[in-house]
């Protein structure tokens, strides 16, 4: 076993107790879905697939992305738990939220 099967090995069971990354879809001036819930560490990543441009930007600032052109992504890792309310700088009505619970 060479030097980096070693090091997989060792890190295979950290990986395996990290959050699952979660993916929010822009799509038709939407976040899909609109609202999703997760535990503390999660990484969540915003694809827009619409070919307007949208952003995505926490309502306290907590995050903010630049102009995400058709197929770019967005992404953003909770540690704190609480409610992020969300929405688009360029399309104000397209809202969402992010739940994150105490791992
Ligand atoms: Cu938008």
């Amino acid at each position: 076993m060479n030097r980096f099967l070693i090091i997989a090995a060792l890190l295979l069971p950290t990986l395996a107790h990290a959050a699952a990354p979660v993916q929010v879809v822009i799509k038709s001036f939407a976040f899909g879905p609109e609202t999703v819930r997760v535990t503390a560490g999660t990484t969540v990543t915003w694809v827009n697939k619409d070919i307007e441009p949208h952003t995505v930007v926490s309502n306290d600032k907590t995050f903010q992305s630049e102009a995400l052109d058709t197929d770019e992504t967005f992404s953003f890792t909770f540690d704190k738990p609480g409610s992020y309310g969300y929405f688009c700088s360029i399309h104000p009505h397209m809202i969402g939220k992010v739940e994150v619970t105490a791992k």
